[in-house]
């Protein structure tokens, strides 16, 4: 018998409560995946014109994905807002508002990838709202550390389009089978090797990074035998990461001294899978999942990958 995303529902404690925002994601993804391999013919590709809060230019692509993710938040029923990379402020779903649930999500990361046809990705965490279901949703209640999510997980539109997610009981990983489309259960409890396998960083800003992480680089690449790989979309980085081994990381450096990846909506769903998938998260200073957010779109150094790779780093 197929195994799809309705599995999720008899894992831990909050399975059967996150199935239906999962199975709302698993449409997401549909219709990103769909979206990402018909832009060219639907003139989707390239500058949408504006800039998200970051400052950095918007795609078109970035911004009908945010459209879709949201779309599918909404029709879930179980959600009163989100929180996204596109939109400087909290979106809240109005039909919803008295919904448990909040959704953060960078809806298409890595999309400088966009323009050479690379691998792209949906990375988004759940967590239960602070205030009153009577209230108004606000910002507040996305400011949760790590310990607090409930679900999280990512999809990546490679050669086929992947979702890989953990409700806290371990990381499975479903594959999109266009034939019924359906998410179908292809990585069973997925385990990050404890050697081996490759470092993931962007080399070329070695020179601006912080506390001797050049020569620690060095030192563990070549006591821990690690190759190197570097796609540039941190999910594509992470997902081989898992599987392969080794460490993906986004140090500080001199111009961005908080590093450049965001906390609530890559680092944090990122720590969360690589600690369920056996690996360590980290910022250098602390676990990823105890920072207690400060900002919607605050930004943190990150070391993701096996126990001794993120040792060797971060020490
Ligand atoms: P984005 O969310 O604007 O796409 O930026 C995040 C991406 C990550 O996917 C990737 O790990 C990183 O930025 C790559 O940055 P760089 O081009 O500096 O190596
Ligand atoms: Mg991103």
């Amino acid at each position: 018998m197929t195994v799809t995303l309705n599995r999720i529902a008899q894992e831990g404690e909050h399975g059967s409560a996150m199935m239906p925002i999962m199975q709302g994601v698993g449409r997401a993804a549909i219709e990103i995946a769909y979206l990402l391999r018909s832009a060219v013919f639907r003139g989707a590709l390239g500058a949408a014109g504006g800039q998200n809060v970051q400052g950095e230019q918007q795609q078109k692509l970035d911004v009908l994905s945010d459209e879709i993710f949201l779309d599918e938040m909404r029709s879930t029923g179980h959600v009163c807002a989100v929180g996204s990379e596109e939109q400087e402020e909290l979106l809240v779903i109005e039909e919803y508002t008295s919904a448990p649930y909040l959704v953060l999500v960078d809806p298409l990361d890595g999309s400088s990838n966009l323009d050479v046809d690379g691998p792209v990705g949906t990375i988004f965490s759940i967590v239960k709202r602070k205030t009153p279901s009577d209230q108004r949703p606000d910002v507040s209640d996305t400011l949760q550390s790590g310990r607090e999510v409930l679900a999280a997980g990512y999809v990546l539109y490679g050669p086929a389009t992947m979702l890989v997610c953990s409700v806290g009981a371990g990381v499975s990983g479903y594959t999109y089978n266009a034939n019924n489309a359906r998410f179908e259960v292809s990585h069973l409890d997925m385990k990050i090797p404890q050697s081996g396998g490759y470092y993931s960083v962007n080399e070329s800003n070695s020179a601006q990074w912080l506390h001797g992480m050049a020569d620690k680089l060095v030192s563990v690449r070549h006591t821990q035998k690690l190759g190197m790989r570097y796609i540039g979309a941190m999910v594509a980085d992470m997902h081989r990461t898992i599987i392969k081994g080794g460490v993906f990381l986004y140090p500080a450096d001199s111009t961005n001294v908080t590093g450049k990846l965001r906390l609530l909506y890559e680092a944090i769903p990122m720590g969360f899978i690589m600690e369920q998938a056996g690996g360590k998260a980290h910022t250098g200073e602390i676990p990823v999942l105890d920072v207690q957010p400060e900002a919607l779109h605050q930004r943190v150094p990150v070391y993701l990958g096996a126990h001794n790779a993120v040792d060797g780093l971060i020490n």
